[in-house]
């Protein structure tokens, strides 16, 4: 290791609040009044744009149990799609009644629920046409049993970076399992098409899930807007993110 050298002179700690004129108590006072109200409002302003899918949560079906490296657990199923926009009805509500329904987003819910160390396998119809990632990382298969997952029939490890649609990237959170982590990129379809008649994407993986609590999901690909693709949808919570929750 090499030493580090001190040169000695740089004034301590000490020294530095001598320096300056002394903040008047009126003023610190004034600027903390303007600090709290802007904090206050903005999280007003934030909460009060709080998404909830008129869908509310899905939770996952049970389909029996599985083994998995010898191990009996609950064997649950998640059906999601992603669509190339917000125009679709859940019981006669759209999935995002905010607006902005050009924008793409998961539906028909961003929340979704699964039991703790079970084993999930997940269907998404994926609708979306697509482009490249900004890192070809996001491309490979992650976090799922063998490294794999089924599109359209065929197993894969990784897709193209240059033809990604959305990803679904999941992490822990603070006070669950720490070294969570799945990805799986959903391949882009040819032009935008949300109907059945339409274009699709099938891609099925299963993962085992983690302790219980909050894990957040959302899209790696730069489906937004501005921001170099990562405003708007991808920057607005609910349309390219959500939680599952492992309870
Ligand atoms: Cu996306």
């Amino acid at each position: 290791m090499p030493e580090v050298a001190s040169s000695g002179s740089e004034p301590t700690r000490d020294v530095w609040p001598t320096k300056g004129p002394k903040a008047k108590p009126a003023g610190l006072l004034i600027t903390f009044g303007i600090a709290l109200a802007l904090i206050v409002g903005v999280g007003a302003l934030f909460y009060g744009e709080t998404y909830r899918s008129p869908s509310g949560t899905e939770v996952a079906k049970s389909v029996g149990t599985a083994t998995v490296n010898g191990v009996t657990v609950p064997h649950v199923t998640l059906h999601f799609q992603t669509y190339p926009d917000s125009t679709g009805i859940v019981n006669g509500v759209p999935i995002h009644p905010s607006g902005n329904s050009g924008w793409p987003a998961y539906g028909l819910t961003n929340s979704y629920q699964v039991p703790a160390h079970a084993l999930v396998t997940v269907y998404v119809r994926q609708y979306d046409s697509g482009g490249s990632l900004n890192n070809p990382w996001f491309a490979t298969v992650r976090g799922t049993i063998d490294g794999t997952a089924i599109v359209d029939g065929k197993v894969v490890k990784s897709i193209s970076p240059n033809d990604v649609g959305h990803t679904f990237t999941v992490r822990a959170t603070p006070g669950t399992d720490p070294g969570f982590f799945l990805s799986v990129p959903l391949p882009a379809v040819d032009g935008d098409n949300q109907t059945d008649n339409g274009k699709y994407h099938t891609v099925v993986f299963s993962f085992v899930s983690g302790s219980k609590g909050l894990y957040a999901w959302n899209c790696e690909f730069p489906c937004g807007e501005m921001l170099a693709s990562f405003g708007g949808p991808m920057s607005a919570y609910g349309f390219m993110s959500g939680f599952i929750n492992v309870a």
